[in-house]
């Protein structure tokens, strides 16, 4: 249970909704550290790089298009466990098994339109820090650790 980062994302169905707000205020009021936030829309070609590991499979394409077609909020959210603990606020990938209360289970009814995105291990978070951030990330001091944090 270590300090450590996550790259967390609103996809552009997220944006279009209307759930910036709703989701980085999760994040917020959990006690993690926002360090890093920026709009972005981007191309298929980054995509293609951010989603590398699932070329291949069949819904690839349109998995591409869906988050090359607006503007996602990107974002890095540091704590102790963030990256896990981002999981479980995000919920599970599947719908019929993304639980009420979670990000996916009270916004998302389809795997393809599922809002958000989090890493999936400290090691990935890395990666995808440095992709979308290449000019880095903030460094300040929270005032509330102590109170966060034993
Ligand atoms: P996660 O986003 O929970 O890490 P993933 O990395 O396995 O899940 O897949 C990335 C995204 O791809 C996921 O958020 C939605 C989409 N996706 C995954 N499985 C899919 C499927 N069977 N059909 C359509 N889209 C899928
Ligand atoms: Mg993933």
């Amino acid at each position: 249970s270590k300090q450590e980062r996550s790259f967390i994302m609103i996809k552009p169905d997220g944006v279009q909704r209307g759930l910036v707000g709703e989701i980085i205020a999760r994040f917020e009021k959990r006690g993690f550290k926002l360090v890093a936030l920026k709009m972005i829309h981007e191309s298929p070609e980054f995509l293609e790089k951010h989603y590398a590991d699932l070329k291949g499979k069949p819904f690839f394409p349109g998995l591409v298009k869906y988050m090359s077609a607006g503007p996602v909020v990107a974002m890095v959210w540091e704590g102790r466990d963030a990256v896990k603990t981002g999981r479980v606020m995000l919920g599970a990938t599947k719908p019929l098994e993304s639980a009420p209360g979670t990000i996916r289970g009270d916004y998302a009814i389809d795997v393809g339109r599922n809002i958000c995105h989090g890493s999936d291990s400290v090691e990935s978070a890395e990666k995808e820090i440095k992709l979308w951030f290449p000019e880095g990330i903030i460094q300040y001091t929270s005032v509330v650790e102590s109170q966060v944090f034993e």
